[in-house]
């Protein structure tokens, strides 16, 4: 696909994981993860249609490490639907950590979308639950809206935001990531292969200033 150029009516943003927990002081801190909040704020200004996610998990989840007796965090275990990453405990449902960042203000979002509900399994996308095959609905609203471009932006990059846009595209969306939007865990290895499989699934990386 060629740059986007200015939005369209029927583009949405797609603002993902803008949590306390995702940021410096949460449980699960992403480097600079507050700093997605402004050229968040901003872009949300051009987009008639917002969606916001937020990873919301119940107490005693099965990607956190304190759920695995012996188990630390950023071990990785192998689960019925492949391997799984233990996380600290984080975004639990109706915690502080779990709320939005409190300077997102994106007061005209239709919809905030929550995952990673089911004790037994998490959700890195915003559309399907790891196992790639239960969906969270997403991709129905989307298409009963008749959006047809979706542009993502927020935390954190190589799994919520990585993930949800590989699905979008599997599911026949335009998919750009606003690289600059979005903080990684890492910059290095694990970063550069999720680039690599941006390409390979044609998703297009861009920056605040194409839009902005
Ligand atoms: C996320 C790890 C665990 C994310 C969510 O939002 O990228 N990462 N849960
Ligand atoms: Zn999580």
């Amino acid at each position: 696909m060629a740059q986007p150029g200015l939005v369209r009516a029927n583009d949405v943003l797609l603002a993902v994981d803008v949590q306390n927990d995702f940021c410096p002081g949460g449980r699960l801190p992403v480097p600079h993860g507050d700093e997605v909040v402004a050229p968040l704020n901003r872009l949300a200004g051009r987009f008639e249609h917002v969606i916001l996610t937020q990873d919301w998990h119940p107490p005693r989840h099965s990607s956190f490490a304190s759920s695995h007796p012996g188990r630390r965090p950023f071990e990785t275990i192998v689960t019925s639907h492949g391997s799984q990453t233990l996380w600290p405990d984080h975004c639990v449902q109706g915690t502080q950590g779990a709320r939005l960042h409190p300077d997102l203000d994106i007061p005209h979002a239709a919809l905030i979308l929550r995952k990673g509900l089911r004790p037994h399994i998490d959700s890195y996308s915003a559309f399907f639950e790891n196992d790639r095959e239960t969906p969270t609905g997403l991709a129905g609203y989307l298409r009963e809206r008749g959006f047809g471009r979706v542009f993502l932006g927020g935390l954190t990059f190589e799994y919520c935001v990585l993930y949800s846009a590989q699905d979008a595209k599997r599911l026949g969306f335009a998919v750009s990531i606003i690289e600059d939007a979005c903080r990684p865990f890492a910059a290095g290895n694990a970063l550069r292969a999720a680039c690599r499989s941006l390409a390979e699934h044609e998703i297009n990386i861009i920056q605040c200033a194409a839009i902005l």
